[in-house]
């Protein structure tokens, strides 16, 4: 569990966490020297009954607002100190709507430097914090009266911490690793060291993870927690992970520690934003601003349906990124304008991987099936979608994603990657209705090529050959060779197509064992002779001996009874010994003999052919 401090500049945060803790956090010469802080300062506190928890310090300066956001990110208690002697100040509203857009669920006012007001000013205070906490995340937080000075509240305040951490539920720790880096500095003899606080999901010493946005696999050397060696790291707690094979240049304040490889960064996203309600001036569409996502802190343009963003807006939007971030539905983050600096709103990824292509806004849809029926309809045209980016899409853990899979009839697997069943039903459709109008068009053709229906509908060859498939299954199509029929179909012949068919077949007849091939047909015939060849193939009168040139089958059967009858077995023959036995001319002789090897009545040998038995 993590406490996050906030509250305006010189309000005794880091005052207060060395005396709750014994740690000064402000250890930067510059600190020092200018009363301030400047960077996150990190101390255990030892809480009764609880164990101990790291206190994030951050800075109340206006101009380090963004250190406090990196630092504000991932805390489940909110410490939101206030001064008595100053009251509720510009940046204590500030980091109140931080923490109410980062959604922070618990916190405790600790109203400090008591000691420097009297009782009736204390009453007045306490009722204008009271009154500033309406409508944000600490709005039931207690307020607890402190003094660093004298030492005095400090029980209270750790004992209404403890309250708050103890009403908190526990973050899932069967969930993916993901650490937002808020340090990195190299450690001689252990080499790259960053820190954060773990997000989601577990990481152990001897784990690979990636480095985002650099997207570098490394191992996890070590893992530290509060400053000893820990077997492994859980979701809410300070860590320090020593990694092996990355420079610490290629990592630092808004990088990411991941455990899965394939969940992707981002430079796109569909998110609800919403408008602080005290900002001055809309978001216009395109404008750049500042949005910050864990340590990330990177330009982003807001586009939200039905232009600009007025203060106080609740729209769904498209978020267009300058740098990737990883980011998974369900992350919150924060936007703000730069000149002047500004806190101006903030929201809630939907979908952080929306397709290349211009994409519909999104609200946030809290059924997860409904939620993946939405991601897989629209990727109908794209081949559905993989699985291994469902959890990053969904904000699931993965074996919420599997659980969902498996019980869901929304979503349909097809060769690894995940459709819905509409889409599936669409292609069955649309292959069925193009088999049925190829036969409509083409009436003495073959049927549909398989090959030719990717290249003519709207669907990956995947879910073609499963539509395909499952047709055939049914009996709905029928596959006859690398085409497609509606079952039991055959060509219709039309009184001309009839005669062409019959003269055709007579020709071939006539013509004996030298028939005219394809091209003397076509010009004789001035027909394309093809079609109808095709079906007197089906229908086994005529067969193709030589590519473009079809025999009677009577005629094929006679030269083969009389290759055979001539030929002694065991004895090789030659080409001119056969054509004696033939009484072809070569041009036919050749065609005809390969026919026979390639029959397997006949087998070329080295110096002629032999007779094969026959099988018949
Ligand atoms: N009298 C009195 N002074 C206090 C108390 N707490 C803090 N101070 C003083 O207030 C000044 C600022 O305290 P810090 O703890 O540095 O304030 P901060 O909120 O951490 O300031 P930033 O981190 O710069 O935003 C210091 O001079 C403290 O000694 C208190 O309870 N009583
Ligand atoms: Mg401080």
């Amino acid at each position: 569990m993590i406490i996050g401090t906030a509250g305006h500049i010189d309000h005794g945060k880091t005052t207060l966490v060395r005396a709750l803790t014994g740690v000064d956090t402000d250890r930067l010469p510059e600190e020092k020297r200018r009363g301030i802080t400047i960077e996150l300062g990190f101390a255990p506190l030892m809480l009764e009954g609880i164990g101990t928890v790291g206190i994030v310090d951050v800075p109340g300066h206006e101009a380090f607002v963004r250190t406090m956001v990196a630092g504000a990110t991932g805390i489940d208690v909110a410490l939101l100190v206030i001064a008595a002697d100053e009251g509720v100040m510009p940046q204590t509203r500030e980091h109140l709507a931080i923490l109410t857009l980062l959604g922070t669920r618990a916190g405790v006012v600790a109203l400090t430097k008591c000691d420097l007001v009297d009782e009736d000013w204390l009453a007045l205070v306490t009722a204008d914090v009271a009154e500033s906490l309406r409508g944000t995340a600490l709005e039931s937080a207690p307020i607890i009266r402190t003094s660093a000075t004298r030492a005095s509240g400090l029980d209270e305040l750790r004992a209404a911490l403890g309250m708050a951490i103890r009403a908190l539920p526990a973050r899932d720790a069967l969930d993916t690793f993901r650490m937002p880096v808020d340090r990195s500095f190299s450690v001689r003899g252990t080499g790259t060291v960053v820190t954060g606080t773990v997000w989601q999901g577990t990481v152990t010493g001897g784990d690979t993870v990636v480095v985002q946005p650099k997207g570098k696999q490394v191992r996890v050397r070590s893992v530290q927690s509060h400053g000893s060696d820990v077997a492994r790291a859980v979701p809410g707690s300070r860590t320090a992970l020593a990694l092996t094979g990355i420079d610490v240049v290629d990592l630092g304040r808004g990088s990411w520690v991941c455990g899965d490889p394939r969940w992707p960064v981002t430079t796109r996203m569909r998110a609800e934003v919403a408008m602080l309600a005290e900002g001055e001036h809309p978001l216009r569409p395109r404008e750049w601003v500042r949005l910050h996502l864990g340590t990330a802190d990177v330009g982003a343009r807001v586009v939200a349906g039905g232009g600009e963003l007025q203060p106080g807006d609740h729209r769904a939007a498209r978020i267009i990124l300058q740098e990737p971030v990883l980011a998974r539905a369900g992350d919150r983050f924060v936007l703000r304008r730069t000149s002047p600096t500004a806190t101006i709103g903030g929201g809630v990824v939907v979908d952080p991987l929306p397709p290349r292509r211009r994409f519909a806004v999104w609200e946030r849809q809290a059924d997860p099936e409904a939620a993946l029926g939405r991601i897989l309809m629209e990727a109908a045209g794209d081949g559905g979608v993989d699985p291994a980016v469902l959890p990053v899409r969904l904000g699931l853990p993965p074996s919420d994603v599997t659980a969902l899979l498996k019980r869901t009839d929304t979503a349909v697997e097809v060769e690894g990657r995940i459709f819905h069943p509409a889409v599936v039903a669409a292609a069955r459709e649309a292959v069925e209705r193009m088999v049925q109008e190829g036969l409509r068009v083409g009436p003495l053709g073959e049927g549909l090529a398989t090959a030719l229906l990717p290249s003519i509908l709207p669907f990956v060859t995947d879910l073609i050959e499963k539509a395909v498939d499952d047709l055939s299954a049914a009996g709905r199509i029928e596959r006859r060779g690398a085409h497609l029929t509606t079952p039991g179909w055959q060509p219709v012949l039309s009184a001309e197509d009839g005669q062409f068919k019959l003269r055709t077949l007579n020709r071939l007849r006539a013509a004996g064992a030298e028939p005219p091939d394809i091209h003397e047909l076509e010009a004789e015939f001035d027909r394309d002779p093809i079609p109808i060849l095709r079906i007197l193939e089906r229908e086994h009168l005529v067969t193709p001996v030589e590519p473009g040139r079809f025999y009677a089958v009577e005629e094929v059967e006679r030269l083969v009874t009389a290759l055979r009858g001539g030929m002694t077995e065991g004895r090789e023959y030659s080409p001119s010994e056969l054509r004696e036995v033939l009484g072809l001319s070569r041009k036919y002789l050749i065609p005809f003999l390969e026919y026979c090897d390639r029959m397997r009545i006949t087998e070329r040998r080295a110096t002629g052919r032999v007779r094969l038995p026959s099988t018949t």
